[in-house]
């Protein structure tokens, strides 16, 4: 087991490494930028190391700066969280060269995993469910119309170098292809320094659904259920939750199997997650694979029991998973709400300021995972999330209702935050009834729009 691991982030996915290494009996060292000086990350580390101004791209960012801090202080390892460089192939290579383990896959694995058409054609070849589209990248409009043409419109072009939504286009025609594919290549060369597109048929009101796996570096592998990431808003997550309230367990084991296949097909290792969509009928495909651990881990770690973030120390430390598949088992329901410096009544701007007063809630079945405290200051340089709630029951009703009373004793005040918005989304009867897909922001704040899909069976009750 490692002496010292050197966390590369901030907020509270920094402070949730520190707390896994902490109980490990770990040594830790923050990094951090001037503006979080006065972070709860920086507090409770064992050492820390000031790497720059403010300006991600000078602290944060900046991988001679973090190796430096390693160096310095003696880590043998790199925890990088997710965001930043999370998912930065170069990073992690810089990494292994130097000497220092990064806690995660290779860079090799990450780069492939990143590239999404080679990503597709991975899975595709290891026998797991893709979305129908083309094989890999397409390379000219001529080939795009082709695949359009086989497949069906509507067809949706995304960029190779993108993912998390991010570079993806919608054409309904041929004519809006031409048009569309010239457009999304254009913007993945600005966005991405890679101009590849690849096209898939469009899957009409999705459920966003991922599984957790873990694989060690002795063929050790297993899925860790499913989480259920419908409720999000431009392609930023606001609501989590698992088990789904659309998965029973026979397609929970399709699922976990489709993810461990993929998983052990590109000889995967840490923790991953195999992304989904699912239509109305159940039907699921592969969209990507990300190779960090994730924002919404805490609902898994809540049902399962595992700490995923102490199993991928152990697992970059050469050690065995701590569980085999049979020893995995789900109890209960968890439902996170992501917590925003934002204002939901001005389009969700941020909203950094000082916290004039808190109240953080407890009782049973609460879990909040935030770095926020009264009077820090929330910088304006680094993105808005500043609490994780989580509440857990026995099952998804009593979760619903933990929550509600959970969000009534969150009082933040001196900014706003996404918990209005968190309150009217868990009360609402589509909320509660669980029957909804990812058009559930929009139709939140639209009651009244017609939703274009036949009535679907209530699945509040649906427990596996
Ligand atoms: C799709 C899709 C429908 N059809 N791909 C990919 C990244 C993820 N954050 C959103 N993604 C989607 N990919 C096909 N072939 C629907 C989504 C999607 C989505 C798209 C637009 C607006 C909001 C969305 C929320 C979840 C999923």
């Amino acid at each position: 087991m490692f002496d010292k691991i050197l966390i590369a982030n901030r907020g509270e996915i920094a402070l949730r490494v520190i707390r896994a290494c902490k109980e490990m009996g770990v040594r830790t060292v923050a990094v951090y930028s001037e503006a979080d000086r006065d972070s709860l990350h920086v507090r409770f580390a064992d050492e820390i190391v000031c790497i720059g101004p403010p300006r991600a791209t000078e602290s944060y960012l900046n991988a001679p700066r973090i190796i430096s801090a390693a160096e310095v202080t003696g880590a043998e390892a790199i925890h990088p969280g997710y965001g930043f460089l999370a998912e930065n192939a170069d990073f992690a290579e810089a990494c292994e060269s130097c000497g220092l383990k990064f806690i995660g896959p290779g860079a090799d694995l990450i780069s492939k995993m990143g590239d999404k058409a080679a990503a597709r054609e991975a899975m595709l070849k290891a026998g797991v469910p893709v979305v129908p589209g083309s094989l890999g990248a397409v390379d000219s409009v001529e080939d795009a119309l082709s695949v359009a043409r086989e497949i069906g419109y509507p067809v949706m072009i995304k960029a190779s170098g993108g993912g998390g939504g991010k570079g993806m286009r919608l054409a309904r025609d041929d004519e809006e292809l031409g048009k569309a594919f010239e457009a999304a290549a254009g913007e993945a060369e600005a966005s991405f320094g890679n101009r590849e597109v690849y096209l898939e048929k469009l899957i009409q009101a999705p459920r966003h659904i991922e599984m957790q796996v873990l694989c060690d570096s002795m063929g050790g592998s297993v899925y860790l259920g499913e989480r259920d990431c419908s409720v999000q808003r431009k392609h930023q997550k606001l609501i989590e939750e698992a088990p789904s309230p659309a998965v029973d367990e026979e397609l929970r084991l399709k699922l976990g199997d489709a993810a461990i296949r993929g998983a052990v097909s590109v000889g995967y290792e840490n923790a991953g997650t195999v992304e989904f969509l699912m239509d109305s009928d159940g039907s699921f495909y592969f969209i990507e694979m990300n190779t960090r651990v994730q924002v919404e881990h805490c609902v898994t770690e809540m049902i399962t029991g595992i700490d995923i973030v102490r199993e991928q120390i152990r697992i970059a430390a050469g050690e065995p998973l701590s569980v085999t598949q049979k020893d995995v088992t789900i109890t209960g329901h968890a439902i996170e709400c992501r917590i925003n410096a934002e204002d939901p009544d001005r389009n969700f701007a941020p909203s950094p300021g000082t916290i004039e007063a808190i109240n953080i809630p407890g009782g049973p079945g609460i879990r909040v995972d935030t770095h926020a405290y009264a009077q820090y200051v929330i910088p304006a340089f680094y993105d808005s999330l500043i609490a994780k709630l989580v509440a857990y029951g026995p099952d998804r009703a009593r979760a619903v209702e933990r929550m509600l009373r959970a969000l009534d004793e969150f009082i933040v005040e001196g900014v706003h935050t996404t918990i209005p918005f968190h309150r009217k989304a868990v009360e609402s009867d589509l909320f509660r009834s669980g029957n909804f897909d990812t058009r559930f922001v929009d139709q939140l704040a639209n009651p009244e729009a017609p939703r274009n899909t036949a009535e679907k069976k209530d699945l509040s009750g649906v427990h596996t």
